[in-house]
């Protein structure tokens, strides 16, 4: 069986331990640390989420793969966050208040720091008060919400709220991704950008942070 074939399989099956080992293995003959991560992890991931959504498998498998997942991301990481060189940027970022998910999330930070941005990863489950507390702290001009749950998204539109009531809105960008959100949402809320898959969220960092420098208000999108 081939390489990424094995790693998403074993994934898939939720094999953690089995998931490191192919995947140093991999790291050791070479192999391009995005391939592993997109033929491979991503792979897998988008297998499991299909059986899922066709009832083949439940939750606690959802959950196994899920973790084998960050077993090997946790290996990839550094590799592709090798050679970095700082970009100016200071990003803010967390899955919303209610949502656990957060691998989608995981690699739009892994894309952003790969870019050379700084990134304060707020992590799960994060309330409005909480991101707006630390888009202060850090002085970050790009704020990015995920959500994977259509009863998790409107938190997104109270974060911009909250924003807006701190006075906070007009120096900070918004962007907002993840499962149910759609550029449509993204303009109704009043997010600045919307990306729907995370490697694009560079881009759309990009874009904006190059929008406060000339202070105009377009709506910004990757595909
Ligand atoms: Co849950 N889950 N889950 N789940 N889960 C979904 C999202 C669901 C669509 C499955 C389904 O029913 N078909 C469904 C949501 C339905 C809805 O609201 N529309 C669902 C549900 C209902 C639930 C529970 C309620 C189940 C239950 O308990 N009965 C529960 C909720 C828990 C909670 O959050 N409070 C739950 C739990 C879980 C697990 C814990 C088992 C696990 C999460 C583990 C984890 O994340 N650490 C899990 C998983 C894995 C999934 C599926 C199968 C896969 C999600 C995933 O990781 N995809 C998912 C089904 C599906 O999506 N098809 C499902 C891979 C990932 C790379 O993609 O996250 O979409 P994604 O991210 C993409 C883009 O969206 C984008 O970039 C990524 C890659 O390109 N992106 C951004 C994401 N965030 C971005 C931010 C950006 C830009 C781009 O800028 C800021």
């Amino acid at each position: 069986m081939r390489r990424f074939e094995r790693i998403a399989n074993a994934l898939v099956k939720g094999k953690a331990a089995k998931v490191i080992e192919l995947v140093e293995e991999a790291l050791k003959k070479d192999v391009p640390p995005i391939e592993i991560l997109n033929r491979g992890l991503l792979a897998g991931m988008n297998n499991i989420s299909e059986r899922y959504r066709n009832e083949e498998v439940f939750i606690p498998d959802v959950l196994l793969a899920s973790r084998a997942f960050h077993a090997g991301m946790r290996v990839v990481r550094p590799a592709l966050l090798q050679d970095v060189r700082p970009t100016p940027g200071h990003v803010v970022i967390g899955t919303v208040a209610g949502d656990l998910h957060d691998i989608g999330k995981n690699l739009v930070v892994t894309f952003l720091r790969s870019a050379g941005y700084e990134v304060t990863d707020l992590g799960i489950d994060v309330h409005p008060e909480e991101f707006v507390e630390a888009v202060v702290k850090n002085n970050a001009q790009v704020l990015g919400m995920s959500a994977l749950l259509t009863t998790t998204m409107p938190v997104m539109d109270s974060t911009i709220k909250l924003l807006e009531q701190s006075g906070l809105r007009e120096r900070v960008k918004v962007i907002v991704g993840g499962g149910p959100i759609t550029r449509e949402y993204g303009k109704k809320i009043n997010a600045d950008g919307y990306a729907s898959e995370a490697r694009s969220a560079v881009a759309l960092v990009e874009r904006c942070l190059q929008e406060l420098t000339e202070e105009n208000g377009t709506f910004v999108e990757s595909a």
